[in-house]
């Protein structure tokens, strides 16, 4: 969490003392927002189609849940400085893919998987980074699937390609990371390393259920294929 002096200090470093240049700025930045804005809603329809679709004639939805959130503008600050890179309106483009951030929650592990690549093979998708915290986890646990991915957004004499970042990952992964992120910002916490030990702990037992509660919904489609088999004439 940035600090009133910290966001006071890079405030001015991008925003300048003429109230003209000042205003034409901040409309820059709204422009440059409302296109993140238009991205989500892209991506989101996109994932709202699927979801719909693969729900159809009975079948278990893969999604049970889409969030999305554009950055704050301090956080954006924020993280151009901590790259290292120019604070400016360009700047925010050129180097942040996760301006605009879609989670999508997941019933079952194998429906992460068949929904980032269904989102992948879209010809108006283009994939730009995969991260595999599921296959690769964090050293502290941390699970889900990072995509980032590009959509052309169309606007009124233009289409811009837009990136946004889409985290896919399952209700248990997505407990333990809200909860994780949350007493992340308790600075004061004695014994860091054990409460860190037993985060990890956690994180292993969430990922073993995973794993568990998709091996019995196979075991009950397997049933399920039997009796129907079963009951033919
Ligand atoms: P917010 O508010 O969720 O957007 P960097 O972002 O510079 O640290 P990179 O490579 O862009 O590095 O990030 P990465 O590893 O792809 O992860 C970015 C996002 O994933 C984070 O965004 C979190 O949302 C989530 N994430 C990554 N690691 C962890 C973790 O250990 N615990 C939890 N709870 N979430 C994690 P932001 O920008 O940190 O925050």
């Amino acid at each position: 969490m940035l600090s009133e002096d910290k966001a006071k200090e890079l405030m001015s470093e991008i925003l300048p003392d003429d109230p003209e240049k000042m205003r034409e700025i901040l409309e820059t930045f709204d422009v440059l927002m409302m296109r993140y804005d238009s991205a989500i809603r892209e991506v989101r329809t996109k994932l709202e189609i699927l979801n719909d679709e693969l729900s159809l004639h009975g079948q278990q939805s893969p999604i049970s849940a889409i969030n999305s959130r554009r950055k704050k503008p301090m956080s954006i600050l924020e993280k151009l400085k901590r790259y290292g890179v120019e604070v400016s309106l360009d700047s925010i483009e050129k180097n942040l893919n996760d301006v605009a951030g879609i989670r999508v929650i997941c019933s079952f592990v194998d429906d992460i998987y068949k929904v980032a690549a269904m989102l992948a093979r879209q010809d108006d998708i283009k994939v730009v980074q995969i991260k595999d915290y599921i296959k690769n986890p964090k050293p502290n646990g941390y699970r889900s699937y990072h995509m980032i991915v590009e959509v052309p957004v169309f606007f009124s004499n233009e289409k811009r390609p837009m990136r946004v970042e889409v985290q896919i990952r399952t209700v248990a992964m997505d407990f333990w990371a809200s909860l994780e992120h949350k007493m992340k910002y308790k600075q004061d916490i004695e014994n860091a390393e054990e409460i860190m030990a037993q985060l990890k702990e956690c994180a292993d037992t969430i990922s073993e259920t995973d794993m568990k509660m998709m091996r019995i919904r196979e075991k009950i489609r397997a049933d399920r294929t039997e009796q129907e088999t079963f009951v033919q004439p």
